[in-house]
């Protein structure tokens, strides 16, 4: 990922193909300056002594805004950035809009994003070690979490956007979520007017240029 030159603007610790990219997403559409800090749990090799100092769980998105406040939780920050610039429409343009989009910003972290992190770190959620335990728990896992892709695909059908008459904070948390777990693939049999809407959202400029960066595509 590359750091693009900022004094004072937003610091956002991340990695590629990471959850940090919904907030690069927010941050660009608020017409936001960021630096990239390379951090991660997984990566020995990056900054995981400041992540630490400010995330103790060690995950990423974790942002410093421009008045050293931490803030961590993708949902939360694209809440901080919708409520701070609200002209960029984040939060949506009337009070039904911005409720759901909260609603489907909290559904997707509690719903989708931690089974991401079960997924991820089986051993975590067990007091048992053996490879069968974690398989079973990852298989179980995956299979909710496509269940959750499909009922919120039912509660949150596009008007034409996830939030509204234009893209906003539950387009970009639900196009990067998506991406992991065979989600999409799931949703393209299952219930592919979403998976169609997250193609869309997908294509819209600073969402491509971010995809583009956090996964760049396959050279044969
Ligand atoms: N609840 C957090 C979840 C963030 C999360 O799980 N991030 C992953 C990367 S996409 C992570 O840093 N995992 C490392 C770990 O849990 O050790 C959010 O919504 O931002």
């Amino acid at each position: 990922m590359s750091a693009s030159p900022s004094t004072s603007g937003y610091v956002l610790y991340g990695t590629q193909g990471s959850g940090s990219s919904i907030v690069e997403i927010g941050l660009r559409w608020c017409g936001q300056d960021y630096r990239t800090v390379h951090a991660s749990s997984w990566e020995n090799a990056s900054e995981q002594d400041a992540l630490r100092a400010l995330n103790p769980l060690m995950q990423i998105p974790t942002l410093r805004t421009p008045e050293g406040e931490v803030l961590t939780e993708s949902g939360a920050i694209l809440m901080h950035l919708g409520l701070r610039f609200p002209a960029a429409g984040l939060l949506g343009d009337d009070a039904h809009h911005r409720d759901q989009i909260l609603r489907g910003l909290v559904y997707i972290a509690a719903n989708c994003y931690s089974c991401i992190s079960v997924i991820d770190y089986p051993e975590r959620y067990s007091t048992r070690t053996g490879k069968d335990d974690r398989d079973a728990i990852v298989a179980g896992t995956k299979a909710r979490l496509h269940k959750h892709w499909e009922i919120f695909a039912d509660m949150f059908p596009g008007q034409p956007w996830l939030s509204g008459a234009k893209p906003g904070a539950l387009d970009a948390m639900a196009v990067i979520v998506s991406k992991w777990s065979g989600s999409r693939k799931h949703l393209e049999a299952n219930r592919p007017a979403l998976f169609a809407l997250l193609q869309r959202i997908e294509a819209l400029p600073h969402v491509a240029e971010v995809c583009a960066a956090h996964w760049p595509p396959k050279t044969a």
